[in-house]
């Protein structure tokens, strides 16, 4: 494969842009190399600017669940922008797109549009602050629901007393009031309760966690946090950014049948424009700006060039899709497990629904503690091969792979036959 274009498009851009790439993963650092620059995308293709085309696990991080270039949703862009980008006004399409969200999730009582997956968990906690009027907020350590200053903490040395920042220009007055547990662990979480439970203002989870690799709950998890937040008079916040409209039309929140206080959406929503949603009951709803005293704005918020780009794609979910991505996904698992026994790498595979992730450690991955077991450096090195055979992989052991509407089998055994000999090699 030649990378030449691609070389040198990121000696220019590490001139001019940090890393040279505009978040940090694009870098390809964990993984080593230099990242190729794509040209374009169509379907579950992408291709470099060398003209290397890859099968794409990456699908922008989650939104490209229709494949790359979908014409609907194209030609749906091109239509609402031929009438003007933005009006900071509001307009018929972010009523057509509320409804639509609404329905298809109906936790969503009341909604505001953003402008990012970052702004919406930032956006949902103030309010759940502003409703409660109370300060801690509980995360669980591997799940990442942005870049606000509140959710970059870490567990402190007490992990249920303070909070420790996860970057640096986090003040350890913010980081305070975040409390970090472990992810599954139920007695940990009704301890905590049992302890504070008057203190707390919301516990926000990614209800499958694709941010540590892909860690589904175990029986009870999310069921405690509704329910233990139910108990206290906290707000149980799904961060459904990633899973919303991944793993079904009604997102984790469906397929495991729960129904929070407040939810995040964002990625599949925008259809990969800037889109992302929070919202949740009309009561806690109704305490923003102006019907209420907790102020969020934004010049772009449900700009109605990205909404049109999430009603086209969001009108082409239905059952059939679902139910394609799962055939898809049990076969790349088995797949996948097959080609790490077949080569002796201590390995497991875990999946939910169209996000799945190898790890480089022996299973079950329950937490972020298990997943931090695994083998970095093999991981750069299948990584690296994938790329080599053409198979565009995330380039993070922390992170979930996707595919899509437009991944067929014959990918799934193209990626399977790379793994394995990646593995081999
Ligand atoms: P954005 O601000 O990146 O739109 O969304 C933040 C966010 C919130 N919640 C969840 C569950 C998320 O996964 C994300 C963003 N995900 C990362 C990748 N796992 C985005 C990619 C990146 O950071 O470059």
């Amino acid at each position: 494969m030649n990378h030449d274009r691609s070389r040198a498009l990121f000696e220019r851009a590490e001139r001019v842009i940090v890393a040279g790439v505009n978040s940090p993963v694009r870098a390809f650092r964990a993984v080593g190399g230099q990242p190729p620059f794509i040209a374009s995308g169509k379907g579950a293709r992408i291709t470099d600017v060398d003209g290397n085309e890859y099968v794409d696990y990456v699908g922008s991080w989650g939104p490209a669940i229709l494949g790359h270039a979908h014409p609907d949703v194209i030609s749906a862009v091109q239509a609402a922008a031929s009438e003007g980008l933005s009006f900071g006004a509001p307009t018929e399409r972010e009523v057509v797109f509320a409804e639509l969200v609404t329905k298809l999730v109906p936790s969503l009582e009341l909604i505001r549009c953003v402008s990012s997956g970052t702004e919406a968990t930032m956006s949902a906690i103030r309010v759940a602050r502003g409703f409660t009027g109370r300060e801690l907020i509980v995360k669980f350590a591997g799940c990442y629901h942005g870049h606000a200053d509140h959710l970059l903490v870490k567990a402190g040395s007490g992990a249920a007393t303070f909070g420790e920042p996860d970057s640096a220009g986090v003040t350890s007055a913010v980081a305070r009031t975040t409390l970090t547990l472990a992810f599954n662990d139920v007695a940990a979480l009704r301890a905590l309760f049992t302890a504070r439970g008057s203190e707390i203002a919301a516990v926000i989870v990614e209800p499958v966690v694709g941010n540590m690799g892909c860690v589904p709950p175990v029986a009870g998890f999310l069921e405690a946090i509704v329910q233990e937040c139910r108990n206290y008079g906290a707000i149980s916040i799904f961060d459904e950014v990633m899973t919303g409209f991944r793993l079904g039309l009604s997102g984790a929140q469906g397929r495991y049948g729960l129904v929070p206080d407040l939810t995040t959406l964002g990625k599949i929503a925008g259809g990969g424009l800037p889109l992302a949603v929070y919202g949740g009951r009309r009561d806690i709803m109704s305490c923003v700006a102006p019907l209420g005293p907790v102020y969020q704005a934004g010049t772009l918020s449900g700009n109605p060039v990205a909404v049109s780009a999430g009603i086209a794609t969001l009108e082409r979910l239905d059952a059939a899709l679902y139910e394609r991505l799962e055939t898809l996904g049990a076969r790349l698992e088995a797949g996948l497990a097959g080609a790490a026994a077949q080569t002796g790498v201590s390995a497991c595979v875990q999946r939910v629904g169209a996000m799945i992730t190898l790890f480089f450690t022996r299973g079950p991955v329950l937490n972020f503690d298990d997943a931090a077991r695994q083998d970095a450096g093999l991981f750069a090195k299948f990584h690296r091969g994938l790329l080599a055979r053409g198979i565009y992989w995330p380039a993070s052991m922390y992170e979930a792979a996707f595919f899509g509407a437009c991944h067929t089998a014959d990918d799934i055994d193209r990626t399977i036959t790379a793994a394995t000999d990646a593995l081999a090699s």
